[in-house]
């Protein structure tokens, strides 16, 4: 391990959420939850102001809704959260060649390798100026970790939150790790942490103390290792440039929906078959498995599996993807079928986050429930037949008041607030009849304006490496650039 504490580990606060307030101006400060807002939703992220109620990521939506009943409750726009995501990655690779996204909102850099720090002070100088041109470029904050190993670095800017920098100081990890619960170790999950309790384990340190026999005897050969390991502030890897491949998948849409099960099956086994051969011929191999299906009524659902290491066994990811299925209801008729391998650069669970972001209509389908085909037209900016659907915190324009946000509909009626980042204070609130012509949906404003001389958003450069949506029968994508 290297002896100063040259990575640096950034991730943003609250991202979604605090992009929202930024955008909305009436919404800084206060409780905003982001999420699936239909029956099945799920929070995505909450603010700070909303945490305090207990409300977390990955909660159900409606007992969120029990715990804040006045927090303002939103559909993520994955597009700018895409873009402010882009404006940050290429603030990190002004430091240093070496930057590893792990999600929309979080990344590795090895500054010693940019030559941007070598010791204490010099990194110490380096993250804050990042966070300063964060805040400026964006608007937003952002916390930094520095520290000697990667584990350590994400530890720490866990302890920054929100807003702040922490360096650790090569010397004093053990000392700080040892109090610390085991969860805070890479790779300890719900699960590993009750097998670890069980065993009267709870800190980091009775882990050092256990020794590696134990470990190895109560998780396995690899895991047991590599607990031990991290347990000793041993980590000794590499920050690794993004791969330009992110994910192999390949998907097949049929002619006619296919209603048997048994026929379902067969097809996923063999797309599975398809993307392990394409996965060996890029000479990859993968930790994620996912499985989309899209049905007969368009609604789209895609379900992932994380394996302990990589594969690019065949029988492995048949086996992934035919459990996957298991949780599928396909009984109206499938209309297309997808497997796909990602996690294919040193991997975490975020990554299916970035991965969704590209399929916002996708995302809604799977939270939105019955509505998911609805949510898909209306994320696509189509309309349906009936009665044009507008979703909270979706970005308007009305004829005469300009740009706005929704923040309700129902009965027929649609309320915007009609703000902007730069506005100053609260916009004014009007509702509108929901066929109103005078009012669209628009295209989201820039959080900072920007500046000649440097580049806003780069809005769909760079292929962000998401699972295969080509829409093409036998379509193939090796997503990245
Ligand atoms: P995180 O960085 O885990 O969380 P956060 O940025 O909202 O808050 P924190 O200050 O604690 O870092 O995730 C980044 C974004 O990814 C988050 O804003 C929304 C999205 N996300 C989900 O959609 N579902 C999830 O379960 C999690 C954890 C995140
Ligand atoms: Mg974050
Ligand atoms: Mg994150």
């Amino acid at each position: 391990m290297r002896n100063a504490p040259t990575i640096l580990h950034l991730d943003m606060d609250a991202f979604y959420a605090s992009v929202e307030q930024a955008s909305k101006p009436s919404l800084r400060g206060k409780a905003v939850i982001v999420g699936g807002l239909g029956p099945r939703g799920v929070v995505a992220t909450a603010s700070y102001e909303a945490r305090v109620f207990g409300v977390h990521s990955a909660m159900p939506m409606a007992q969120a809704r029990r715990l804040a009943p006045n927090a303002a409750y939103l559909v993520p726009r994955f597009g700018i959260y895409r873009d402010i995501s882009e404006q940050v990655m290429a603030l990190l690779r002004e430091l240093s060649p070496l930057v590893e996204p792990l999600s929309l909102d979080e990344a590795f850099v090895d500054l010693e390798a940019g030559g941007a720090a070598w010791d204490d002070s010099s990194a110490r100088l380096v993250g804050a100026k990042l966070r300063g041109d964060i805040r400026a470029a964006t608007g937003l904050a952002g916390s930094v970790g520095l520290a000697a190993s990667k584990m350590l670095a994400k530890i720490a800017s866990e302890q920054a939150k929100p807003d702040g920098l922490v360096l650790i100081e090569p010397g004093t990890e053990r000392a700080m790790l040892g109090p610390m619960s085991v969860r805070t170790l890479p790779g300890v999950g719900p699960a590993t942490g009750d097998h670890l309790r069980r065993a009267g384990i709870h800190t980091v340190e009775e882990i050092a103390e256990a020794g590696e026999d134990e470990l190895v005897r109560l998780l396995g050969k690899a895991h047991g290792h590599a607990l031990y390991a991290m347990a000793l502030a041993h980590d000794e890897r590499p920050v690794v440039a993004e791969r330009e491949t992110k994910s192999v998948s390949v998907e097949d849409t049929y002619d006619v929906d296919i209603h048997d099960r048994v026929r379902v099956g067969l097809e996923v086994q063999r797309l599975a078959d398809r993307c392990v051969r394409r996965l060996r011929g890029a000479g990859l191999s993968g930790r994620t498995i996912v499985l989309k299906v899209r049905r007969y009524d368009f609604s789209t659902l895609t379900r992932s599996e994380t394996l302990r290491g990589p594969t690019d066994d065949p029988a492995v990811v048949r086996e992934a993807a035919a459990r996957l299925l298991e949780s599928v209801d396909t009984t109206g008729g499938v209309r297309l079928l997808g497997v796909g391998v990602s996690g294919l650069a040193d991997y975490t669970q975020e990554d299916l986050f970035a991965q969704a972001a590209g399929e916002l209509g996708e995302q809604q389908a799977v939270e939105g429930g019955e509505d998911g085909a609805d949510a898909v037209a209306v994320a696509r900016g189509e309309e349906t037949p009936s009665e044009r659907k507008w979703l909270a915190g979706q970005d308007v324009r009305h004829a005469e008041y300009g740009h706005g946000w929704v923040q309700g509909s129902g009965l027929g009626r649609v309320t915007v607030r009609f703000e902007t980042p730069g506005s100053t204070e609260p916009g004014r609130v009007r509702t509108f009849r929901v066929e109103d012509p005078g009012l669209e949906a628009v295209e989201p404003l820039p959080l900072v304006e920007e500046r000649p001389g440097r580049g806003g958003g780069s809005r769909g450069a760079a292929g962000s490496g998401g699972s295969a949506t080509s829409g093409a029968p036998d379509g193939a994508v090796v997503g990245g650039v």
